[in-house]
């Protein structure tokens, strides 16, 4: 028996396991959709933690169980959802009640219930579905606003802090011999140029401009569920990274993530630019919602963070080319060089729409 199908065993499924296949595209674990032979459960999601990333696996789980328990506890006092339909993945547990499973080669596995009716989906499709996944993350927001930070552990240290990763990036260089190419030339100067703007974010929250509070960490465009009959946005997937830090990382995600139409695996680097029509409806869907818990000072930094995080992860990217490939899954070795150039290339166009993207905020808020 194989080790996926010996882990899915062991998270109680009620009924007989007739299929397990790799499902979904994530960059860090291995995840798998597990076919029931049920009627009360189809499906559950089985994944194996990247230990290489995830060091501390018991504490991601305490973290989502914090979360989830809010979360449910919100919607009952609260049902901010209105009457929509929204899920939060439920964590299954093991004969003995333990949400993670370790193999005998010491890998750490877990399983959550799957959500029907929903589907994910890589790129944004059209305004109607950008709309919805900014309101799925105020959503999210609005309902984890209140847990105190406090309960949540910092379940990856650095993850979001871009000065971390620049100092990784010129560690990793004095021990690397680069080849000489005009990607490689593109990334180096890519990087250089914004080098000393890096720390906006940091320095804001230095000066007391901007404060920590519990975030998701990761709620790109496929992270956002869809239901295909109603189209509207029913869950916020993938809860590995909530932990605490600023929301403007959250924001500056989701648009670079929905704004970039030929999506972040595209090939054709050299063609990847910023969509302002998506950008302006993710935030109407995102702002009516979030004025219930955005500060005044939350709104100078938006601009800097759809700009910043789209150079970060192309700087997370192209330190992990040079390192080989060491934290992103990659299936070539130019992989990450390539992922990096896409990231690069959005900066570049949202820094030339700067202005438009900073009046439509204006605009909007
Ligand atoms: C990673 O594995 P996935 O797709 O959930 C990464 C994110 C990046 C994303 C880019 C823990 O997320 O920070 O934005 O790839 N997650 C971690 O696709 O580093
Ligand atoms: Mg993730």
């Amino acid at each position: 028996m194989d080790t996926p199908f010996i882990a899915a065993e062991k998270f109680n499924p009620p009924g007989k396991i007739t299929t397990i296949k790799t499902y979904g595209n994530g960059n860090v674990h291995d995840t798998f959709l597990v076919t029931l032979d049920s009627r009360t459960e189809e499906y559950f999601i089985l994944q194996r933690l990247n230990p290489r990333v995830f060091r501390q696996p018991e504490l991601v789980m305490q973290n989502i169980r914090t979360l989830t328990e809010h979360v449910r506890r919100r919607l009952q006092d609260v049902p901010l959802n209105a009457g929509r339909r929204w899920e939060i993945p439920r964590p299954l547990l093991t004969e003995e009640g333990r949400d993670l499973w370790i193999d005998p080669q010491r890998s750490f596995w877990r399983a959550r219930s799957f959500i029907n009716n929903a589907r994910s989906y890589d790129t944004l499709r059209h305004a109607g579905h950008a709309r919805e996944v900014g309101f799925a993350l105020a959503l999210f927001h609005n309902l984890i606003n209140d847990l105190p930070i406090g309960q949540l552990a910092d379940t990856l240290e650095g993850f979001h802090i871009t000065p971390r990763y620049l100092q990784h990036f010129d560690r990793v260089l004095t021990v690397t011999s680069l080849k000489k190419s005009p990607e490689i030339n593109y990334g180096l100067r890519s990087i250089n140029r914004r080098r000393t703007w890096a720390d906006v974010l940091e320095k804001a929250r230095d000066q007391g401009r901007l404060h920590l509070r519990p975030i998701h960490g990761d709620p790109k465009v496929n992270n956002v569920l869809i239901d295909p009959s109603t189209q509207q946005a029913v869950s916020l997937v993938d809860l590995d990274t909530v932990k605490p830090g600023l929301i403007h990382y959250d924001i500056g995600d989701c648009l670079r993530s929905g704004c970039n139409p030929l999506g972040e695996e595209t090939g054709q680097w050299e063609s990847v630019r910023f969509e302002l029509e998506y950008c302006r409806a993710m935030l109407q869907g995102y702002l009516p919602m979030a004025r219930a818990f955005l500060l005044e000072n939350d709104y100078a930094f938006l601009f800097e963070a759809v700009r910043l995080i789209a150079f970060e992860l192309g700087l997370r990217f192209f330190t992990d080319y040079l390192e080989g490939n060491v934290y992103f899954k990659a299936a070539s070795e130019e992989h990450n060089l390539i992922r990096a150039l896409v990231q690069f290339k959005l900066t570049e166009s949202i820094e030339d729409q700067s202005s438009d993207i900073q009046a439509l905020i204006k605009d909007l808020r």
